[in-house]
This record gives structure tokens, sequence and C-alpha cells, in this order.
């Protein structure tokens, strides 16, 4: 019998997911094909075969539905739900308040460590039955413990004797959605907005629930829906009812909604004369419009502004600060529990000397003047999102302020759509950077997980790369930057290598031989990326707008929307200058980071000319001139891009054949692109170096103006 079922759902699953579905990366990394190797399999089979769920909530129907799906899929075999644990081979799942028997074997101590979200996964004897536990203090943190359990098994790990005790590092992890009320999404290159608002309230797309899923498997509990480029409109009646319905999707799998405030908004849809932050009226009208929107949604988790900045409206536009505009809307959630996340990228419409400084000067004096509600949501880097910068410098620097965490999964200046570049390293090599704050050993992320400056409230957020393509992200690669920044907000030192391993294991095979190559291409490609765009700490040099493709010789417009504001090449070198004797950016940091980036010769060769303008034949450690180094960079670039081609088509008997060709196209693409980028810039930048290109470095074949001529009017993202 035990044997048939195995046959029936193997087979089932087979046709259900080649057949019907198709490998078209809908699933994610919750794929739940059954495990090939049947002696696995049996072993997992042993351990698992019924499942009791104590107690009763939306929450723990999910659970039910996902491990249903998920065992029943993985291990090709009927489970059984049961009332009470009669055999071995038992899952038990409940909390120790609704489970008398959890309670009865989880020391109650042991949960004090798991807070509201955290889970034991246990490997137990009841009446001499070999059982596996899940508990938790809450329903959320069983539905967190039942995705790792299925992770175990996904990635083939042994469960034979768990025992994991997990809770997340930060209590804020969130996405944020760039997604305008018209559908389009900015800056993103995965279709259109997921959230279908002409339809909402009355159709609710499955698809929500596929995202929540997906979510809450990754530990994500909140997500900004809408763009911080803000429409007052959200804040309607006739939107918040359209909010409402998603929340009530999401909030079985623990993920909170929240909402950009327009700050105008109580001109614009409220009817006054002004949106002043002291203006008594003004206070009013957030008052009731918050009331409001918690009528619709109860658990509605806050705000996130983007005031004062590339022409969003803010306080200053009334004489008053980032802090009063804060606490003003601060002070009418706090009733209700819900937060600001009040943004740091701010620049107004007076240039300044040097943006990369402009966060740091007028946020920093503001340490201190926020609510207890507030966070300060800082980009990982001072400049935009950039394929490399240095750690802003705000962290560590704001110690009486909560500091949230701003990555941008979407990959904006990182290959758009196209480009196979995962950002865990990217993530990382912020997160592990150390301010020396407080001395050695005071890095980022003791700033983002609170521990450095005490501070309870903690958060992280990503810009998402979700749209409504089939498969989420466009790019099947780009699946992994969504998964791991989720993994990451939930355990900041988690490696980047770890990370990549769990998703090729989940997204495509547990093959040894794919799942090696593969992560050693994931983990060397975001530097290829930098190579072949930015190099030696280059920045800012895309084209205008839409930043799709090179652009170094934009100089048209605002300056620090221009290209050659950032880069400054000419006859004399290349760099911006931000040392002691330039824009001195570098005293923004502690004295041990600004004496490392101060000098040219201190300075991490991948930032040099983020921080210094120097010689075209500036020596190198390597002994070569900066403009050699310059073109090998390039070139490395491109080579690497072509190393990736090659293992791809490698692998291409382990592989359906659906994501197999996908990849290779974009593949091909990017291939085509690094080229771009590696010629025009070399072209560009060698009329003010006037050296000739180094060996080793392919010819470009087309001219700069081939280059410069290139337009690109319907790049999507803008
Ligand atoms: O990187 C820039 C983007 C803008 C974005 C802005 C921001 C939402 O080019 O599209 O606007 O950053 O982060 O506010």
């Amino acid at each position: 019998m035990k044997h048939f079922y195995r046959l029936f759902y193997i087979t089932f699953f087979f046709f259900y997911s080649v057949f019907l579905q198709g490998e078209d990366g809908y699933r994610l990394w919750l794929r739940y094909d059954p495990i090939k190797d049947a002696s696995i399999a049996r072993e997992y089979s042993k351990a698992i075969s019924y499942l009791v769920i104590e107690g009763q909530s939306p929450t723990l129907q999910a659970i039910k539905e996902e491990l249903f799906t998920g065992l029943e899929g993985l291990l090709g075999k009927k489970l059984f739900i049961s009332s009470e644990v009669r055999k071995s081979g038992t899952l038990l799942i409940g909390t120790p308040h609704q489970s008398k028997l959890i309670a009865s074997v989880i020391p109650p101590n042991e949960l004090n460590h798991t807070g509201d979200e955290g889970y034991i996964i246990r490997r137990v004897i009841i009446s001499r039955k070999r059982c596996i536990i899940i508990s938790a203090n809450s329903d959320i943190g069983l539905l967190y413990g039942a995705f790792h359990l299925l992770r175990l098994i996904q990635t083939q790990q042994s469960i034979a004797n768990v025992n994991i005790i997990s809770a997340p590092e930060i209590r804020y992890r969130l996405l944020n959605h760039w997604d305008n009320l018209n559908r389009t999404v900015e800056r993103g290159y995965a279709g259109f907005s997921l959230w279908n608002w002409h339809l909402l309230p009355d159709y609710v797309s499955p698809r929500y629930k596929d995202y929540a899923r997906a979510n809450a498997s990754i530990g994500i509990n909140g997500t900004v829906l809408t763009n911080v480029n803000a429409n007052a409109l959200v804040l309607t009646d006739q939107y918040l009812i359209k909010a409402a319905a998603l929340a009530d999707v999401f909030r079985t799998y623990g993920i909170k909604v929240y909402l950009t405030a327009r700050f105008s908004a109580p001109v614009e849809i409220g009817g006054l004369s002004t949106a002043d932050p002291l203006n008594p009226q003004v206070i009013e009208w957030w008052n009731s419009k918050i009331k409001e929107i918690y009528k619709y949604i109860p658990d509605f988790g806050g705000f996130l502004v983007k005031a004062n900045s590339e022409g969003q409206p803010g306080p200053q536009n009334y004489g008053r600060n980032h802090a009063e505009g804060a606490n003003m809307l601060a002070r009418a959630l706090a009733p209700y529990g819900g937060i600001v996340m009040w943004r740091a990228f701010v620049y107004d419409n007076n240039v300044p000397e040097d943006r990369a400084k402009q966060a740091y000067k007028e946020f920093k004096p503001l340490d201190g003047k926020f609510e207890k509600n507030v966070f300060v949501q800082v980009k990982n880097g001072p400049v935009d999102f950039q394929p490399r910068e240095p750690f802003h410098p705000l962290f560590g620097a704001m110690p009486a302020t909560p500091l949230m965490m701003e990555f941008q999964i979407t990959q904006e200046y990182l290959g758009q759509g196209t480009h196979l570049v995962y950002l865990a390293p990217l993530f990382k090599e912020c997160l592990d950077a150390d301010t020396y704050a407080k001395g050695k050993g005071s890095e980022v992320a003791k700033v983002i997980n609170g521990s450095l400056d005490n501070h309870d409230l903690t958060g992280i957020a990503g810009v998402s790369n979700i749209g409504d393509d089939r498969n989420w992200c466009g790019h099947p690669f780009a699946q992994a930057n969504w998964y791991a920044f989720g993994r990451l907000a939930w355990n900041l030192s988690m490696s980047s290598e770890d990370i990549a391993e769990e998703w090729i294991r989940m997204t495509f095979s547990n093959n040894q031989q794919f799942v090696e190559p593969v992560k050693k291409m994931m983990l060397q490609s975001r530097e290829t990326a930098v190579n072949y765009m930015t190099p030696l700490g280059l920045h800012h040099i895309m084209a205008m707008h839409h930043h799709y493709g090179p652009g170094p010789w934009v100089n048209q417009g605002r300056a620090d929307w221009t290209s050659v504001y950032y880069h400054r090449a000419d006859s004399a070198g290349i760099g911006f200058n931000r040392s002691t004797r330039g824009s001195d950016a570098v005293s923004q940091y502690f004295p041990e980071v600004k004496q490392l980036f101060d000098s040219p010769e201190t300075c991490p060769k991948s930032l040099l000319l983020l921080f210094h303008h120097l010689p075209w034949d500036y020596l190198m450690k390597s002994g070569r001139t900066l403009w050699d180094e310059l073109c090998l960079k390039y070139h490395s670039g491109v080579d690497s891009v072509r190393n990736m081609q090659k293992t791809w088509n490698s692998l291409k008997n382990m592989v359906d054949e659906e994501r197999f060709l996908h990849v290779k196209s974009l593949l091909a693409i990017q291939e085509k692109e690094a080229v771009w980028w590696r010629d025009a810039c070399i072209l560009y930048f060698q009329q003010f170096s006037r050296r000739p290109v180094p060996p080793g470095v392919e010819k470009p074949v087309k001219t700069l103006e081939y280059y410069m001529n290139l337009r690109h009017y319907y790049a999507p993202g803008i």
C-alpha cells in the first residue's frame, strides 16, 4: 500500500509540475517535488507520517496546508492527521498555551529565548514514541518553524536528531514596494505591480497568498505596498479598502501592511491649505486619518516617508525639520502601535558640493530628537545603491536613534532585469563593515540589530524586485536576491555562501555537481558586475534617468544627476576627491575609517576613485598604472560573464529545459551588455587618459560616437 501511494504521488506531482505547471519559476524556492533518492525519502518518511496540530486559527490552518502539500510532495506519500500522538513518526505542532503535551516536553524557560516569532524544532520521545515537535510562543512562530522543517527536507539535511532554536535578529523585516497606483513599478524589471488596485477588493488574486507564503517562508513580516514617491490617493477610503483586502490575506502569514505617506496629503486630499506639521489642523487631520486607517486595517504597521527629497514634499517646505515632520506622524500612530520609517535619502533643490555628504549633514544633528516609534531608514551607502559603495556614514553616528537599513533588492544599478547578479555579498559587505563607532568591532550589523546602542526597535528593508511576471522577479536568479534578503533579515550573520546553497538546492537541485558550480558563479557575480560597470570605486556613471547601460558622458541637467559630477575624469586623472584635501566626506566617518579612506595608499582599491582623484599614471599596488588597471578590470568583468556562460552551458543536463534556456538567453544579453559597458567606458575615458588600451584587453570594435548615440526610449523601470 505504502509503495502504491508513493508511486501515485510521484506520478501525480511529476505530471502536475511538468505538464500543468511547467518549470516557469512560479513556485520560487517552495518546490515540493518528490525526493528522487528513495533511500533519503525513506529516512524522512520514517520520521514523519502523522501530523498532530493542536489549536485552531487561520495560521494553524495555513501550516496544515503547507505541510500537507510540502511533505506529501517531497516524501511522495500520504500524511495522516491525528488528534494525539499514537505512533512513532508523529510531527507535533503547537504552542505550550494550546497544547499540554508540548508544554510537558518543552521546558518553559527555553521558549523565553524565542520571543514572539521564534521557534523550536526538536526530536523528542513522547510515551516511547519518536516524534518531532515544532513549538513557539505564537502561531506565526509555528509557521516559521514549519517552513524551516520543510527547508531542511528540501535541502536534504538530516532531521534524525534535529534540535533547532531560532529567533529573528531583527524585529521589522520589510519589503518596500515602489509600486504606483497605476501599476507601474519604479525601478521594477519584472512586469507590472502585483497589486491589482483596479480589481481589489472584489477580486483577491490567489497570487497574494503565494506572495505571503514566499515571504513567510523566509521570515519577512511586513510590506510597504506603495512607492516612496507617494500618491496621496492611497490614503483615501477608496484605496484603504483595497489595502485592507491585501492585509486580510497577509495577516495569516504574519505580514503587516504599511503605506507610504505623502507629506502634502492634508492639502491634496484633505482640503487644507497647509501641511505644516506643527499646525493644529494638520495634526488633527493626520490623527483622524490614522484612526480611519486602523478601522480598515486593525494591525496596520505604519508609514514609510520620503520627504524633501527629489521633489517630494516634506516639513522643510514649512520651515520645519525632519524630526518635526516624523514626530507628528509618530505621535498619531503611537496609540495603535504603528511606526514611522523616515528616510534619510534626502537631497533638495540646491545642488550640494558633494551629495554623498548630505544625508549625514541633515540627520546627524537630529539624533535623539525623534519619537520612540520612529526609525530613520538609511540606504546602505551614501550615494545611491551603487554596485559598490562604502557603508553609509550615518551608521554608528546616530546612537540615540534606531536606524533601519535600506537595501535595494531590485537591480536598478546592477543590470536591472537581465543580469545575473547575486546580491548577498553586497548586503554582507555593508553589514560586516566596521564603523568603529565604539571602537573596533562596531560593525554595521550591530547598529542594525540594536546591540551597539541598546535599541529594541530594529529594522531592515529591501526595495522589492517583485512584479507580476510569472516567475515574480523576471530573471530566474533574481529570486535568489529576494530569498537572500529575507534570510539575512532573520539572521544577519548567515553567509552569502550558505544562503546561495540553500536557495540553489530548493530552487533547482540537490545534485552537488550542480550546486557547487552554480554557487561559485553566484558568489562571483556581484564582483563581476562591478568590474564591467564601475571598477575601482567608480560610481553613478549609468545612462540618464532609466540608468540602463553606461553613460559616463552624461553632463546635462542637475549636476549631481550627471556622470561627470561623479567620475570627474580630466586630462590629469579620474575620481572624486572626497579626502580631507577634497570634499572631506571622509570626515563623516569615525577616525579609524576616515584615516583608512583618506589616503590613496590605504584606501581599499575597490573604493579608490570614490575617495580620490588620481593621475592616469598613478602606480597601483599591482605595479600597473591606474589606466591599465582600469582597462583590465573592465575586461575581466567581460571575461567572467563568459565564464558564467560556460558554467551554465555545462549544466544543461541538470536543469529543466525551460529555465535552462531562459537563463542561457539572459546570460547572452549580459555578455553583450558587459561588452557595451566595457567598450563605452574605456573609449570615453581614453579621451582623457590619451593612453593605449593595454595588452590583454580586447580592442573596442565600435566607436565612442556609436555608444553615445544609443537611445533607449522605453527602458523599463521609470
Ligand atoms: O535611486 C533613486 C532612484 C529613484 C528612487 C530614489 C529613492 C523612489 O533612481 O527612482 O525613487 O532613489 O530612493 O527615493
